[in-house]
């Protein structure tokens, strides 16, 4: 079973965990899965084998496949699976973009590996977050919200009923020279900073304010949130040496700023790497994209995960 997952990105963060193992969050998170950058997977279970065979990006051994081993036997105790698989995963984002994400990669692996038990949603979105935790919000197309919950029970994403066509993210690809920090290793480093608690409250805040915001479709509320919620983010991990913009993303920053001098709505939002990503709607792309010296991928609201052949 072959199933095709989409990239989500936040516009209110997650940003720390309370329990790794099964990575709950601190604070709710929401996001628009979008329609260009996704991964597929496709599953085939085999009585014959004694372990998972997994392939992913075309690759047998190394880090991405003992991780998805792992997730991998955690679902099958959860769920009571005894057969082994063949697990084929491939990203279908721009090569070194750095825009490689675990969210589609969980998102679709989960999806495809449990097909066959016919899930909720729910349970879905609670097994993507086993394997990453911004996984849990791919399971849904559009807009959703990953409620933070205490338990593996309760953490859980839902769709939010938003009808919003028009929003776009343009995502910029900038030149990655630095070497990056696992977002995980970055967060524990946030969740153990004095200021961690604060950012924590503030986030509840932004989340309440985004919903309203959405309600309203208004794009410069929406943007301003986002783009606040996203530095508050970056300024928080600075606190502790954690800095992933690099000159390339300040450069584009100032742009977008410059941009909104000139009326045009045009907010950013950064995850854990040097891409930018500026939030706009479909009627000032072309505008905005003839400003960026950069290679420019546009996307709008995409599906919740898909089968194929
Ligand atoms: C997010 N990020 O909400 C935040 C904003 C990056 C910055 O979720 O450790 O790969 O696997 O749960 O989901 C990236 O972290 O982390 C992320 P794990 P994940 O999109």
């Amino acid at each position: 079973m072959k199933v095709r997952a989409f990239v989500n990105f936040a516009l209110i963060k997650y940003w720390g965990k309370k329990n790794e193992e099964y990575k709950i969050p601190y604070q709710s998170s929401l996001s628009l899965t979008v329609d260009k950058l996704y991964t597929e997977t496709k599953t085939t279970f085999d009585q014959s084998l004694l372990e998972d065979v997994i392939t992913i990006n075309g690759k047998t051994s190394g880090k991405a496949v003992l991780r998805v081993r792992k997730y991998l036997n955690k679902l099958r105790e959860l769920y009571n699976i005894e057969e082994y698989c063949y697990l084929e995963s491939q990203n279908f984002v721009p090569t070194a973009s750095g825009l490689a994400s675990s969210a589609s990669a969980f998102a679709s692996i989960a999806s495809s590996f449990l097909k066959h038990l016919n899930l909720s949603d729910s349970e879905l979105s609670k097994a993507a977050r086993l394997g990453s935790g911004s996984g849990s919000r791919s399971i849904f197309g559009g807009f959703s919200l990953w409620d933070k919950g205490d338990s593996h029970e309760t953490s859980f994403a839902k769709p939010l009923n938003i009808n919003w066509p028009e929003i776009r993210i343009i995502v910029c690809l900038v030149s990655e020279v630095e070497k990056k920090h696992s977002s995980g290793e970055a967060m524990r480093l946030s969740t153990k900073n004095p200021k961690y608690l604060e950012f924590v409250k503030n986030s509840e805040k932004d989340l309440t304010e985004m919903l309203k915001a959405l309600k309203l479709k208004d794009i410069n509320l929406v943007g301003n949130i986002a783009e606040r919620n996203s530095e508050m983010m970056h300024n928080l991990m600075a606190l502790d040496n954690i800095v992933y913009k690099n000159n390339d993303s300040n450069r584009l920053i100032n742009i977008i700023k410059d941009l909104r001098q000139k009326g045009i709505p045009a907010y950013f939002t950064m995850d854990a790497g040097p891409n930018v990503k500026i939030i706009t709607t479909s009627e000032y792309v072309d505008q905005i994209v003839q400003k960026i010296p950069f290679k420019t991928i546009v996307c709008q609201n995409g599906e919740s995960p898909l089968i194929i052949k």
